[in-house]
């Protein structure tokens, strides 16, 4: 029988057992503190100081703090109350920060989407969430949100508001929203504070309910192990909603350091490489394609980056080529970053020596991360032999919302999560990531969950059946390829890539390579061979060449 797992106050929210909890809070990690609070505790004790760097806005903590109270105070005018969930799809500006906290000190939930999602994905996250608000830019990065607000309202019957950063147009303008603060009663820290996303393996995203307690240890030990303090600058230039630049230490750490975030548009050298000069960052985190592209750059450019202390890479395995070229062509740490929106994350330390940097992805943060390297059937394999990751521990969750069948397979009885990673742990506990058993493609540090491709590939008239396996590529580490057998006259590739972005789906999702096949190979018990697929596409690069 399956160990009984309490829910948090919010229905649909598998918590930790007591025994642990107290266990948590007994050893310090869970200090009762929300993110409300933290960010009025740093007003106080570094109210002059920037906090946050965006455009040509520069604001203080007081002047932060103030603000997300006059926010609060617009959006509780507007009806938003504890724990409604609001999905928010700000690309890194001041007012991403600004909406969460506000949200944060309501007690409402952010449900945080990427700049990248589109009608496919934030549907369902409004649906699935019962949103009461959506939060847009007016345009980024070429794209007018507003347009998708419009059609994602008209199949979002619980959407009340749609809130934009910008010019409204015939939404509610964020700026509008600002108003005399309020009492707020505020959440507790044992609540769920919003929702990350998983990159996942199944038919549609999963959601991850993070506590104020737990995600708040993990920010804080983050910061500690990347030796932020109120003189680092970080530079957000990943999309910030992400679990990586959020948290780890990310723009909350750096907010729990008093520390100053410096919000970069995009991730390109053409505009990081001025801000890092400019602001003197110390600290910036990147995915192992940019990291590449960044070594790339700083040969041929005179920019000044002297200020850049350490470089984190993950969300993706850098190889150890290109993570020995970090400290020649940039000039500082690297740090490797193996982590997951779920929970665990393990950091190579500054001070480890440089093979352990460049040759492993680091070591938990907590000595409560309880980590185990088992086999098929969840036996523990011999020490330094490869295996299936599973995780317990002060900032893991111990299952996702609303999703009780998915949950059983996705924990074990006892609580650990199934990451999914295959992974080897050397003599010192550090982990390398040798592969992955779960279905899904990670393009460079996007997760791309297979089955989700197949599900609106099948869609299409013309498919008679699909699978979406990863392409292994020098650049991104993995495209996505869709097998396809057509039904009659295979159609081109581009509509079915076309049909794709009309269900609107994210473009990053849109598979790179589409091969039309008459049968999949099997797998000795009647499954589709994807490791056969795989193989075969392998065969076919080598006689193409
Ligand atoms: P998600 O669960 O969507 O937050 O994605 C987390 C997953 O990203 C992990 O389970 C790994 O598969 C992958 N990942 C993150 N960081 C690294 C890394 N440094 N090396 C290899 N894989 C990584
Ligand atoms: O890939 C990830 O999800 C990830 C990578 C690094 C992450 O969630 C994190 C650090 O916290």
């Amino acid at each position: 029988m399956r160990a009984p797992t309490r829910t948090a106050i919010l229905p649909g929210c598998p918590t930790w057992p007591e025994s642990f909890a107290t266990r948590y809070r007994a050893a310090g990690y869970w200090k009762g503190e929300t993110f409300g609070e933290l960010l009025r505790a740093r007003a106080r004790s570094h109210g002059e100081r920037t906090a946050v760097v965006s455009g040509s806005q520069r604001l203080s903590y007081s002047e932060l703090d103030a603000r997300v109270d006059q926010l609060a105070a617009g959006l509780h005018t507007l009806g938003i109350r504890a724990r409604d969930r609001v999905v928010v799809q700000l690309p890194n500006v001041a007012a991403f920060l600004e909406v969460c906290f506000a949200l944060f000190r309501l007690g409402a939930l952010p449900v945080f989407a990427l700049p990248a999602h589109r009608g496919a994905e934030i549907g369902y996250f409004c649906a699935f969430t019962e949103a009461v608000a959506y939060v847009i830019p007016d345009l980024h990065a070429g794209f007018d949100y507003r347009v998708l607000a419009e059609q994602v309202r008209a199949k979002a019957p619980t959407l009340r508001h749609v809130i934009v950063a910008g010019d409204a147009g015939a939404f509610i303008g964020l700026s509008t929203l600002y108003a005399p603060a309020i009492e707020l009663e505020g959440p507790r820290a044992h609540d769920v504070a919003f929702f990350q996303l998983s990159g996942g393996s199944t038919g549609v995203p999963k959601l991850i309910p993070r506590t104020h307690d737990d995600y708040l240890y993990s920010v804080r030990a983050s910061a500690d192990i990347c030796g932020l303090e109120a003189s680092s600058v970080y530079l957000c230039a990943l999309p910030v909603a992400h679990n990586f630049p959020l948290s780890s230490p990310g723009v909350l750490g750096a907010l729990h350091a008093g520390a100053t975030v410096v919000m970069s548009p995009n991730p390109s050298p053409d505009t990081a490489f001025p801000l890092i000069e400019r602001e003197r960052v110390t600290l910036t985190a990147l995915v192992p394609p940019l990291a590449m592209v960044w070594m790339e750059s700083a040969k041929a450019r005179r920019h000044d980056l002297s200020s850049l202390r350490v470089l984190q890479v993950g969300g993706a395995r850098l190889s150890d080529e290109a993570a020995r070229r970090v400290r020649p062509m940039l000039g500082c740490t690297l740090q490797q970053v193996f982590g997951m929106a779920e929970g665990l994350v393990n950091y190579t330390r500054l001070d480890d020596p440089e093979d352990r940097i460049v040759t492993t992805q680091g070591r938990p943060i907590s000595p409560d991360d309880e980590v185990r390297v088992v086999d098929d059937d969840d036996r523990d394999v011999a020490p330094g032999e490869t295996g299936h990751l599973l995780t317990r521990g002060p900032y893991t969750i111990r299952g996702y919302y609303q999703a009780e069948e998915h949950n059983a397979r996705a924990f074990t009885s006892d609580g650990f999560y199934r990451t999914g990673d295959l992974v080897r742990r050397t003599a010192d506990g550090h982990l390398v990531v040798e592969g992955r058993a779960k279905d899904q493609i990670n393009r460079g540090g996007d997760k791309i969950a297979a089955e989700e491709i197949e599900n609106h590939l099948l869609a299409h008239p013309a498919v008679h059946d699909a699978a979406v396996v990863a392409l292994p590529d020098p650049y991104l580490g993995e495209r996505t390829c869709a097998f396809v057998i057509p039904r009659g006259t295979p159609p081109h590739p581009m509509s079915l890539t076309a049909f794709l972005r009309e269900r609107g789906l994210a473009a990053f999702k849109l598979p790179d390579r589409v091969e039309f096949i008459d049968a999949f190979p099997q797998t000795g018990v009647g499954k589709v061979s994807k490791k056969a697929l795989r193989e075969a596409l392998a065969r076919a690069s080598v006689l193409s060449r």
